[in-house]
């Protein structure tokens, strides 16, 4: 395709309007009451990255509380509310909505050459449901604060607990809604907004994962808002639900909760498992392998995930039979896990690899994710979790897993941050807060697991001297990785104000969003492209003048052109 030489057009790119969604219109309220995805995605990813940095916060001052047995920094009632509001945030304001509404929004459209998403409006809302959940659950601070950890076990929370946490529970039903509007609004757009001719196997991967990730949002979040709303009635008007004293039945709470927050474990790793299958498959220029079966076991995820809940409850008092079931079906969610992780090595396998930035979140995250998923299965064995329930064995445990999805959700930053921002960061900066977050993860989190085995108990301030040494060795990673977020913030505000200008394909991705301009235009791109082969990188050459990557026809039989 020929293209005219405009002044100022980059090399090997058409000429192209200099209008984009970031500069089409300015203002606050041009942001504020924007219906643009892209705009919605780059609010969400502003206020989650903000969330974190709070979150991440809370996590430092517990960490800096164990560095001694007995008071270092803090008392033990705050404490309390320090791991509370550090599990809560990252959970419900950080985690949950991460990939989907921040990278989600952005990418989902573009991805299927849609111009929006389905129901734009409802997608504001779900952001402002987001943000007044948010305040609410940080208003608790005015409050008296929350400390009965995020799982607001009952009758703790109905009956002693600080009234503070009456906002947090409020906010997060709330919250809830910002997850089901996000999922339905997905779901619609997928079945009904896909450019034409292309199928269910033409999707990317990630939009695979965000489908199953939808349908889990929608079928249990409701489980857990109505859940919160009896725990609220029972803690305000005194009926009783949970409250044996009321007549009602502590173990319904757990049950009620684990229903819900045992599939928004997938909640959270579903759509980072979804980026993993584009990182992997553009950083090793090579086709994903076994497409099909990377699908499927997403949803198979997603449906299993419904059906585990119990194995939290070993020790609640439920019958050795229940348990059993509830272990054995546990184990099978290993399968679909495994084979997603086992085509992502089949993909690399003779790939040519990059290690970009990218791409080193995506191979932290299969070591990350794997040392999570094998020590899943030591508690999910009833025998040794009766052992290792309540442990740091169980905090390195979840961190292992949720945290992978965070180093998915930098990875994914990185990758699409050329085309959020127009603009590149600086790749060697971006290498080294990857390698400090890794270290510092591993070295924070190890240890727990040998402090957990040998019986130090979660959640607590004070601890014999014996684990005084894994504590320090564990809080001395979290200041590195401390430092790892703190550079990383750094380089990006940087790239923000000074980035060199990026290329419309800067790592040689394959799907649409590497076909329109960084940034994209408002209506997402100049020309419709045409679907084919998402993860075919044939056409795909680097050009040195554009700086990135551009699609060339090659006809049958040339020889391709050197790298
Ligand atoms: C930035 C690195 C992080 C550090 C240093 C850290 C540290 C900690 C510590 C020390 C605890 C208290 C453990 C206890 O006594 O029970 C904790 C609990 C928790 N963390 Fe993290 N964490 C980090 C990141 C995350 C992330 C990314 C997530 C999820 C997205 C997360 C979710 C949780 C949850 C759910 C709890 C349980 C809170 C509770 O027991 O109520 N953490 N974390
Ligand atoms: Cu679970």
């Amino acid at each position: 395709m020929a293209s005219i030489s405009v002044p100022g057009a980059i090399a090997g790119q058409p000429a192209r309007s200099k209008a984009n969604y970031l500069n089409a219109s300015s203002g606050f309220l041009s942001w504020a009451f924007t219906l643009d995805h892209k705009r919605i995605g780059v609010m969400y990813l502003v206020g989650i990255f903000t969330a974190f940095l709070l979150g991440g916060l809370f996590a430092l001052l517990v960490r800096t509380e164990l560095l001694t047995p007995g008071p270092t920094i803090t008392t033990h009632d705050w404490y309390n509310r320090f791991f509370t509001l550090h599990g809560a945030i990252m959970v419900f304001i950080v985690i949950i909505p991460g990939i989907p509404a921040a990278l989600g929004n952005f990418a989902l459209p573009i991805m299927i050459g849609a111009k929006d998403v389905a129901f734009p409006r409802l997608n504001l809302a779900s952001f402002y449901m987001w943000v007044i959940g948010t305040l609410f659950a940080i208003s608790t601070l005015a409050f008296g604060a929350v400390d009965t950890g995020w799982t607001f076990y009952t009758p703790y929370s109905t009956k002693y607990a600080f009234n503070g946490m009456i906002p947090v529970v409020a906010g997060a039903f709330i919250l809830g809604f910002s997850s089901i509007f996000t999922g339905l609004n997905f779901i619609v757009t997928i079945h009904k907004l896909r450019a034409p001719g292309m199928g269910w196997f033409g999707l990317p991967l990630f939009l695979w994962s965000l489908y199953a990730t939808a349908l889990v949002q929608i079928l249990a979040t409701p489980v857990l808002g109505i859940t919160l709303l009896l725990l609220l009635v029972e803690r305000t008007l005194g009926v009783g639900f949970f409250n044996p004293e009321l007549g009602g039945d502590p173990v319904l709470f757990q049950h009620f909760f684990w229903f819900y927050s045992h599939p928004a474990v997938y909640i959270m790793i579903l759509p980072a498992m979804g980026v993993m299958s584009e990182l992997i498959s553009v950083f090793s220029h090579k086709h994903i392998f076994g497409y099909k079966f990377i699908a499927f076991s997403s949803v198979a995820i997603a449906l299993l995930g419904f059906l585990v809940w119990g194995h939290h409850m070993f020790v609640s008092g439920q019958s050795n039979l229940v348990g059993m079931i509830f272990s054995a079906i546990t184990f099978t969610i290993a399968v679909p896990s495994a084979i997603k992780v086992f085509n992502w090595l089949a993909t690399m396998y003779k790939g040519s690899i990059s290690l970009n930035s990218p791409m080193l979140y995506a191979l932290s995250f299969m070591w990350i994710f794997g040392i999570g998923g094998l020590t899943g299965l030591f508690l999910g064995t009833m025998a040794t979790d009766v052992h290792l329930h309540d442990t740091y064995f169980v905090v390195a445990h979840f961190h292992y897993v949720m945290a992978g999805t965070i180093f998915v959700l930098f990875g994914g930053i990185h990758y699409w941050w050329p085309k959020m921002t127009g603009k590149m960061f600086n790749e060697p900066l971006a290498r080294l807060s990857c390698l400090l977050l890794f270290v510092g993860f591993n070295v924070t989190f190890f240890t727990q697991f040998m402090m957990g085995s040998h019986g130090m108990p979660r959640r607590y301030y004070n601890y014999p001297a014996q684990f005084q040494m894994y504590h320090q060795i564990s809080s001395a990673g979290s200041y590195i990785m401390g430092l790892g977020v703190i550079l990383m913030v750094g380089y990006l505000l940087h790239s923000l104000a000074r980035g060199r200008k990026a290329p419309d394909n800067p790592w040689g991705g394959a799907t649409f969003e590497w076909r329109t301009s960084s940034p994209p235009p408002v209506e997402n791109f100049h020309e419709q492209p045409v679907v084919d082969d998402l993860y075919d990188y044939e056409k795909l050459f680097w050009d040195e003048q554009a700086g990135g990557y551009v699609r060339r026809e090659v006809p049958d039989g040339a020889a391709r052109p050197a790298h």
